[in-house]
């Protein structure tokens, strides 16, 4: 099933109606966004410089950077009276990153993430197991009003108590599951210790996202849960999840939901525009959302777009399965973490040397976190008792600052290897 005509647009079509957003989104930044008008200018450009669907390479990007500058509604395009939602997920120091939606904005999302579930093979009939996170981050809400948008039951579990939501499965019947890849395969496992033979459910597909997974752990859901797993995609900063989703009968690359969301790949260090089918990092421009909009967004994701026509019949272009990013963002446990934030917590700290090391790992399906810090030669004549409770102190401090627990130890003066150039302070284990 399809659920929008744009879905099937031709491109020359879609191409039309891109355009004619775009020409009046440009305007609209230009006219109520200072920080648009301020890099319109300096780069010599105006609205009306904008006259095809290619001249959009000259305008500048938006990144990360310039939305902290204008923290925490200075990027908005509407007055505060008219936006009706906020959300927000990491940003790379203390503040996070705001997106705001006017009520518009929030029924574009609904329609954009039915649509995702469609694509993935619900109903009006289905019943929507929620198991994504309510509140700030937009993954538990997105998938709710999607579900109800479509006409679905939804199922608003939100994360944690696997057990319970193990047993909400199996007597629901919820033919649609939603949740992150890591957080499905913690539920099979939880499910068979319960002894519960997950054959016999009446779940059909799920529709998986906010965090990188690989074709390696589709097979595994795909065996242990007995159903379809779809690959959805999307950012806080662009609407939250429902940027782009696979198709239930291909389930090869996500479809961008191109008439909301214009797709570019950009070389990471250049900026220079890349063709169909390289490699690159995403950057999108919103072209109707009204309250926060975004023009050429830097996602750091990497992916690539296929302009191939898919077996589903949806013309959209598809995005391969992000493959990685060109920073340091690291998700962990769905949260998605910047090693600059943990420095943040630790440079706080006094007693503390600056040298660390954050090593992330995957055990039964479940992130953890480690992270070691030399101790200053003061600290380390300490007694036991004095060190333990600063490392409950430190650990307490990360999970307050990033939402994200994490194990402290603290180690011996001058026993973290010290680099010869650019510091290694990151490793990540997790075979995904
Ligand atoms: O994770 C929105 C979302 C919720 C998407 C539920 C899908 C499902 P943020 O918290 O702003 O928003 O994190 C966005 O997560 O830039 C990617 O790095 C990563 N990400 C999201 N979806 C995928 C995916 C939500 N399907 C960041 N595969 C993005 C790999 C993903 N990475």
């Amino acid at each position: 099933m399809i659920r929008h005509e744009a879905e099937k647009y031709s491109r020359k079509k879609l191409e039309v109606l891109q355009l004619q957003r775009l020409r009046a989104l440009v305007q609209r930044v230009y006219a109520k966004v200072p920080f648009y008008r301020k890099a319109f200018d300096r780069a010599g450009l105006k609205p009306k410089h904008l006259t095809g669907l290619s001249d959009l390479a000259r305008f500048p990007f938006t990144t990360k950077a310039d939305l902290r500058d204008h923290y925490p509604f200075g990027m908005f395009a509407v007055p505060m009276r008219q936006v009706v939602r906020g959300h927000a997920s990491s940003g790379t120091t203390g503040k996070p990153t705001v997106a705001g939606y006017t009520r518009k904005d929030i029924k574009t999302w609904g329609e954009l993430m039915a649509r995702a579930l469609v694509s993935a093979g619900a109903t009006e009939h289905s019943i929507v197991h929620n198991a994504y996170g309510y509140g700030l981050f937009t993954g538990g809400l997105g998938a709710h009003y999607g579900a109800e948008a479509l006409g679905a039951t939804v199922v608003p579990v939100s994360g944690g108590q696997t057990q319970r939501q193990v047993m909400l499965l199996q007597d629901f019947g919820a033919d649609i599951l939603c949740c992150t890849p890591s957080y499905a395969l913690n539920l099979a496992e939880v499910g068979e210790q319960m002894g519960v033979d997950w054959s016999k459910l009446k779940l059909k597909a799920g529709i998986f996202g906010a965090e990188p997974w690989s074709e390696r752990m589709r097979a595994e859901i795909e065996r242990r849960l007995h159903l379809k797993a779809i690959d959805l995609y999307g950012l806080s900063e662009i609407i939250g999840p429902g940027v782009a989703c696979e198709c239930v009968e291909a389930q090869a690359g996500l479809h961008v939901y191109e008439d909301h969301f214009l797709a570019e790949i950009i070389h990471p260090d250049t900026g220079e525009v890349l063709a169909p089918g390289e490699e690159g990092e995403l950057v999108f421009t919103t072209l109707t959302k009204e309250a926060f909009p975004l023009l050429r967004y830097r996602t750091r994701d990497l992916s690539r777009l296929n302009p191939e026509p898919c077996a589903c019949g949806r013309r959209l272009r598809r995005m391969e399965r992000v493959s990685g990013r060109s920073d340091d963002m690291l998700i962990i446990r769905g949260v998605n973490v910047f090693p600059s934030q943990i420095e943040h917590v630790l440079l706080k700290v006094e007693g503390l040397e600056p040298h660390y090391q954050i090593i992330v790992d995957r055990v039964e399906n479940l992130d953890t976190l480690e992270v070691r810090i030399e101790m200053s030669d003061r600290l380390f004549s300490d007694e036991m008792k004095e060190l333990d409770r600063l490392t409950r102190k430190i650990e307490h401090d990360i999970k307050d600052y990033l939402g994200v627990s994490a194990q402290v130890k603290l180690v011996e003066p001058r026993t973290i290897a010290r680099s010869e150039g650019k510091a290694q302070r990151v490793m990540d284990r997790r075979k995904i």
